[in-house]
């Protein structure tokens, strides 16, 4: 440990502490842009400094280590005047439009700036050209309002392996893009949305697609049905003021009526289903000599970095569609029948933690019934956005239910949110069809957790089953390319796009600065997830009883005939 003194106040703290976090370990805030733990800890935007004494000039504290002795001073005079000028520096090269900016209130320029106490920006001479590239289904950028924080930069390549953005041009000019400005829609960019939950600003966004929902409520021959991926209801709650981590599934499903769906389902309902197809899948492989290790295929970021980066691992993916894929089209298929309705009459809407289901539910290949399976994808941002816009006070709301047959689901298929649950749902759905016995402890607690990859092997009876799973698609080329040079083997891998799993995706909630420092966010919201799975009554995949009713009724058998041209698909190499 090392001991330091921040303006007076004695502070000890591991050596490899930085002052920055030192600081913020006692209590006191300094203010940050740039930095973002462990991705992004460069020193660039300078608004972090500090006086130490015997340095002749500032330091920036995210980059400075703590030493024995150390005098730190975080507010000085000096301290504010040049944290000051730092601010006033960027805003004016920034489009000022903060009323009808995406990120209004939750922008850390703005909140800097504010807690600063800047009040008036000279705008003279040249400004960073502004506009939007609306070319990808799930990521908008305008580099007017970007910081060249770089946070975007090191999230791309250094957590996601993918690396589609950088800093171009030099001086005045520099503005972080694509390669050769193009398009995001002509680069191989997979849509994970991870860029824009770093973003300190209004510079990266989702695509939105709230308008179009509202008219498919307005339009009365549409007969309209949502869908929550499961880890939406582990985070909502945040956007309307309730610490992470709270569970608002039932707030969140009378909100949807109240909005106007005709019909609240549950895609847990097709993480089910999902386990079932996918489970034997794999003891069908396993049994008769097909391609392993299987692959979990229900992230779409994922699916598309195997598609670009990894094209010969595609025969390995599982063919099941992601659930809320599979959901779309139970609802255009199944329900319609049921119903009596024609399925071009139906609109289905995905609320999805992820803005990578945009860019797949636009897929050719996800149109089974001859209509896309779903028809619009918002994220947990876009629904909280709308259910503002409707005036429903979301915290007051009193919890309600699914909508009977495809809102019912178990615990399995609640942890599809947090990385290590597809897998966990699995596990207990094939360990009991092989061994025809009952689970003594359902919880496989050696896939839950943060850490990059996690391993197992299980014991199915007689056989021995090795499992791995990887979250950012960063851990996913560390692990393939394991299993590529032969130094790994496995059976089955869960892979997640996004680090965490999809409680972490894309389109969650942004996260404070404040936060960011003092939680884990991916253990936080995914502990909402395994309460979750801990209260529900029935916790395995088939053991739902509308599992089996939609089996009896529909579709025969898991991997049958019937499942294949709705429930399967293919890939692109
Ligand atoms: Fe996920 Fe899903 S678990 S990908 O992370 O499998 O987005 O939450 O909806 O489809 O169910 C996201 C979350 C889903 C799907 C499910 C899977
Ligand atoms: Fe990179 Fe993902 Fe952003 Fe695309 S969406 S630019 S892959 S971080």
């Amino acid at each position: 440990n090392v001991t330091l003194t921040i303006d007076g106040q004695k502070v000890t703290v591991p050596e490899n502490y930085t002052v920055l976090e030192a600081a913020r370990s006692a209590g006191i805030n300094i203010p940050t842009l740039c930095y973002l733990k462990e991705i992004n800890e460069v020193g660039a935007c300078r608004v972090c400094v500090v006086e130490v004494e015997g340095a002749r000039t500032l330091q920036a504290s995210c980059v400075l280590q703590v030493q024995d002795g150390m005098v730190v001073k975080t507010n000085t005079k000096k301290v504010r005047e040049a944290r000051k000028a730092v601010v006033e520096l960027m805003l004016s090269n920034h489009k000022g439009d903060c009323t009808t900016c995406e990120r209004n209130n939750k922008c850390e320029l703005q909140s800097v700036a504010n807690d600063l106490g800047v009040k008036e920006v000279a705008f003279e001479g040249e400004m960073t050209e502004t506009y939007e590239d609306t070319s990808s289904p799930s990521v908008v950028r305008d580099p007017g309002k970007c910081i060249l924080c770089g946070r975007c930069v090191s999230v791309c390549s250094k957590v996601q392996n993918v690396g589609v953005l950088g800093f171009t041009n030099r001086g005045f000019e520099t503005i972080v893009t694509t390669a050769f400005n193009k398009d995001m829609r002509d680069v191989p960019c997979i849509n994970c949305g991870q860029c824009i939950a770093a973003c300190p600003v209004g510079a990266l966004k989702e695509k939105e697609e709230i308008d179009y929902v509202w008219d498919a409520i307005e339009d009365p021959n549409k007969h309209v049905v949502v869908q929550t991926a499961p880890a939406v209801r582990a985070a909502l709650g945040e956007e309307f003021g309730l610490p992470m981590g709270t569970r608002v599934t039932g707030k969140m499903a009378a909100a949807l009526r109240r909005l106007g769906f005709d019909k609240v389902f549950d895609t847990d309902f097709a993480a089910d289903l999902t386990i079932m197809e996918e489970g034997h899948e794999l003891l069908d492989r396993l049994e008769n000599g097909g391609k392993l290790p299987m692959i979990t295929s229900c992230s779409p970021g994922w699916i598309k970095f195997c598609e670009h980066y990894y094209p010969e691992f595609l025969d390995n993916l599982s063919t099941c569609k992601s659930p809320h894929q599979m959901l779309g089209a139970v609802v255009k298929s199944y329900y319609a029948e049921k119903n009596g309705i024609d399925p071009k009459d139906i609109y289905v809407v995905s609320i999805m933690p992820c803005t990578a289901k945009k860019f797949e539910s636009q897929r050719e290949e996800l149109q089974s019934t001859g209509y896309a399976d779903v028809d619009s994808v918002l994220t947990t941002r876009e629904l909280a956005k709308m259910i503002k816009q409707a005036g429903i006070d979301f915290v007051e709301l009193p919890d309600e239910d699914f909508d009977e047959v495809l809102g019912e689901s178990t615990g399995a298929a609640v942890i599809f949110g947090a990385t290590g649950g597809v897998m966990e749902a699995a596990l207990r759905t094939v360990a009991e069809v092989v061994t025809g016995k009952e689970l003594e402890k359902i919880e496989f607690e050696q896939v839950r957790g943060v850490e990059g990859i996690k391993e197992a092997t299980i014991n199915l009876g007689d056989k021995e089953v090795k499992v791995a799973v990887a979250h950012s698609t960063g851990a996913a080329s560390k692990l393939l390319d394991q299993v590529k040079s032969g130094e790994k083997e496995y059976h089955f891998i869960e892979v997640m796009g996004c680090s965490g799993g999809c409680v972490t995706g894309g389109g969650q909630p942004h996260v404070t600065m404040k936060d960011r420092m003092t939680k884990d966010i991916r253990k936080e919201r995914a502990k909402a997830l395994y309460e979750e799975d801990e209260a529900k009554t029935i916790r395995k995949s088939h053991e739902n009883p509308m599992i089996k009713k939609i089996y009896d009724e529909y579709f025969g058998k898991p991997n049958g005939h019937k499942s294949h041209e709705l429930l399967h698909t293919h890939y692109v190499k």
